[in-house]
Order: C-alpha cells, then sequence, then structure tokens
C-alpha cells in the first residue's frame, strides 16, 4: 500500500466576532496562538496557525470578526484584515454559531463569496445545543441558496467534530511538502504574542467598552539567561480610564499582569519577569497615525 501523498496548504477562518475561531484555530495548533474571551471583537490582525497532522499541514488564518460597525479607524482596519485574508488561500471556513444566523453573518457569507474561494460551513458550539434535533431545520434555513462545500457540526471548545473536519480541510490543499518545520506554531513574533496576552487579560477583567479602548505595547523584550524580562505599556484612550485598570490599591493591575505572565511562561515555556503599566494616548483607535504605530496597519 503506498501512503497518501503529503498535502499543505492555506485556509481561512471567517465569521462574525465571538463565534469561536480563535478557539478552534488553538484547538488545532495545539497551543494559544490567538487569545480568546467571551466578548466580541477579541481578535484584531490577521494571524497564522500552523496545525501539523501525519497526513498534511494547515495553515489556519485567523481573521477579525467581520461586523457591520465601521465607525473608529480600528473597526475599519479589523474587517479590512478580515476581507484581505480570503484572497491567496486554498479554501475558507465560514464559522456560525449552532441555533443563530445573524446579518453579520450573511456580511461574513458575502465577503467569502466575493473571494470565489471553496467554503467550508463550520456551526460551532453545538454542546449548546441540547436537542440535537434542532440543528436539522437550522442547517437547512442556512444552507438554502448558499454554496458550501461541506458543513460540519462542531464544538471548539470540547473538541468535537473536529478531527472529521480536519480530514476534510488537508482534502482541500495541494499535495505539498510541509511548509513549516513541525515545531512551528505561528507566524507571529513572541513580541506579539506578548501584547496579546496582556490585551486578552484586559478583555476578560474589563467590563464595557474599557477593552475596546486599550491596546498594548511592549518596550522591553529580553532574554536574560533563562529569563524572559519583558515591559508591557497598556495604552488607553482618556486619563479617567487609568484608575479602572489599575484597580484599588493596584489589584487589578496586579492581576492583570499576573494572569499574562502565567500565559506567557506557558506558550514560551520559560520563565517571565514581567512589568506593566497605563499610559494615555487620547481617542487612538480612531487616530490613523496612532493605529500605525500600535501596529494597526497592514
Ligand atoms: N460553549 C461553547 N463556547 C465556545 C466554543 N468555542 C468557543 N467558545 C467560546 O466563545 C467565546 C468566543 O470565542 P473566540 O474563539 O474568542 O471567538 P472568535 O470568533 O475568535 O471571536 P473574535 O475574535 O471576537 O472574532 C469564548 O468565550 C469561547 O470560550 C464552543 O464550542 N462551545
Ligand atoms: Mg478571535
Amino acid at each position: 500500500m503506498t501512503a497518501a501523498p503529503y498535502r499543505a496548504g492555506t485556509i481561512a477562518v471567517v465569521g462574525r466576532p465571538n463565534v469561536g475561531k480563535s478557539t478552534l484555530i488553538n484547538s488545532l495548533v495545539g497551543a494559544k496562538v490567538s487569545i480568546v474571551s467571551p466578548r466580541p471583537q477579541t481578535t484584531r490582525h490577521r494571524l497564522l496557525g500552523i496545525a501539523t497532522f501525519p497526513e498534511g499541514q494547515l495553515m489556519l488564518v485567523d481573521t477579525p470578526g467581520i461586523h457591520g460597525n465601521q465607525k473608529r479607524a480600528m473597526n475599519r482596519y479589523m474587517n479590512r484584515a478580515a476581507r484581505g485574508a480570503v484572497s491567496d488561500v486554498d479554501a475558507a471556513i465560514l464559522m456560525i454559531e449552532a441555533g443563530r444566523w445573524v446579518e453579520d453573518d450573511a456580511l461574513a457569507y458575502s465577503a467569502l463569496k466575493e473571494s470565489g474561494v471553496p467554503c467550508v460551513l463550520v456551526i460551532n458550539k453545538v454542546d449548546k445545543i441540547p436537542d440535537k434535533t434542532k440543528l436539522f431545520p437550522f442547517i437547512a434555513e442556512v444552507t438554502t441558496g448558499r454554496e458550501f462545500a461541506s458543513v460540519h457540526l462542531i464544538s471548539a471548545m470540547k473538541r468535537k467534530g473536529t478531527e472529521v473536519l480536519v480530514k476534510d480541510l488537508i482534502a482541500m490543499v495541494p499535495e505539498s511538502d510541509p511548509h513549516y518545520g513541525d515545531d512551528e506554531i505561528t507566524d507571529k513574533s513572541q513580541r506579539f504574542l506578548a501584547a496579546e496576552l496582556v490585551r486578552e487579560q484586559l478583555m476578560l477583567r474589563l467590563g464595557d467598552e474599557l477593552p475596546y479602548s486599550a491596546t498594548v505595547e511592549i518596550e522591553k523584550f529580553e532574554e536574560d539567561g533563562a529569563l524572559l524580562r519583558i515591559a508591557a505599556v497598556i495604552w488607553l484612550e482618556r486619563e479617567s480610564q487609568k484608575p479602572i485598570v489599575i484597580g484599588k490599591g493596584g489589584e487589578r493591575m496586579k492581576a492583570i499582569s499576573t494572569g499574562a505572565r502565567l500565559g506567557m511562561e506557558r506558550l514560551f515555556d520559560r520563565k517571565v519577569f514581567l512589568e506593566t503599566w497605563c499610559r494615555v494616548r487620547e481617542g487612538w483607535s480612531d487616530d490613523e497615525a496612532a493605529l500605525s504605530r500600535f501596529g494597526y496597519s497592514e
């Protein structure tokens, strides 16, 4: 028996905010390359998660959730990054949430259709639907009049249905040697990942609109023997936001810093010494020059 040829290629993961795109990518890669939170618009940048299997290698493009709100320059950047991700890929996943199809889903679908790449429909969070028979009319509703190469029901969080999905995706990419070594998991630098892990804590620990007013810049990233010395600045839009991030007696800032440090130690597999502090740059999220300085540019 001859073994099937190795396959390798790129798959964009597209969908409205909060459907579980980054969760799926992390689960397939086997490490947290992309931050996850219960809030929409967590992912802001395009990012490659590299998942290597015995039969093939999938380069999964994580994208910001496509959404109709184009108010701030930051939102326009995110939508551009998502839409731009579908050019030059072998296939795309449209991810939606089981039992819910809303306007932003239709927006994501039309972005994919414009690109003309084959599209797999992935219905995530099926663990939230106790009565699975309810999914059949939902699938019928979503697929009527729309074209998908295949349909998958999964729970990215519980890793259900992902094995069959991987098989299907590998069949959609060309025969090729792997593009990356099997120890490589992303195209982003450790510096970028460190900033994201601080931002993840902001998404998890700050309420309301505050996380959307924050971005993180790594000012120092140095190796010191076995230790990594990292300094992160949390940039806010207004002076009045500072005390909220810092918290009573600096408690919230301490929790943010500890959470981020633990994430870094897990991902980088070494001890980290992390310093964090807050600064203000008025209105940065709607200011093109500031966005570009903070890495929000193509
Ligand atoms: N119950 C359930 N929750 C899930 C599943 N997958 C993801 N989630 C949760 O859904 C929320 C959003 O997950 P993300 O992976 O950040 O979603 P995303 O599509 O990347 O969101 P954006 O980056 O904002 O576009 C998090 O709280 C996840 O834990 C799932 O299979 N089941
Ligand atoms: Mg995401």
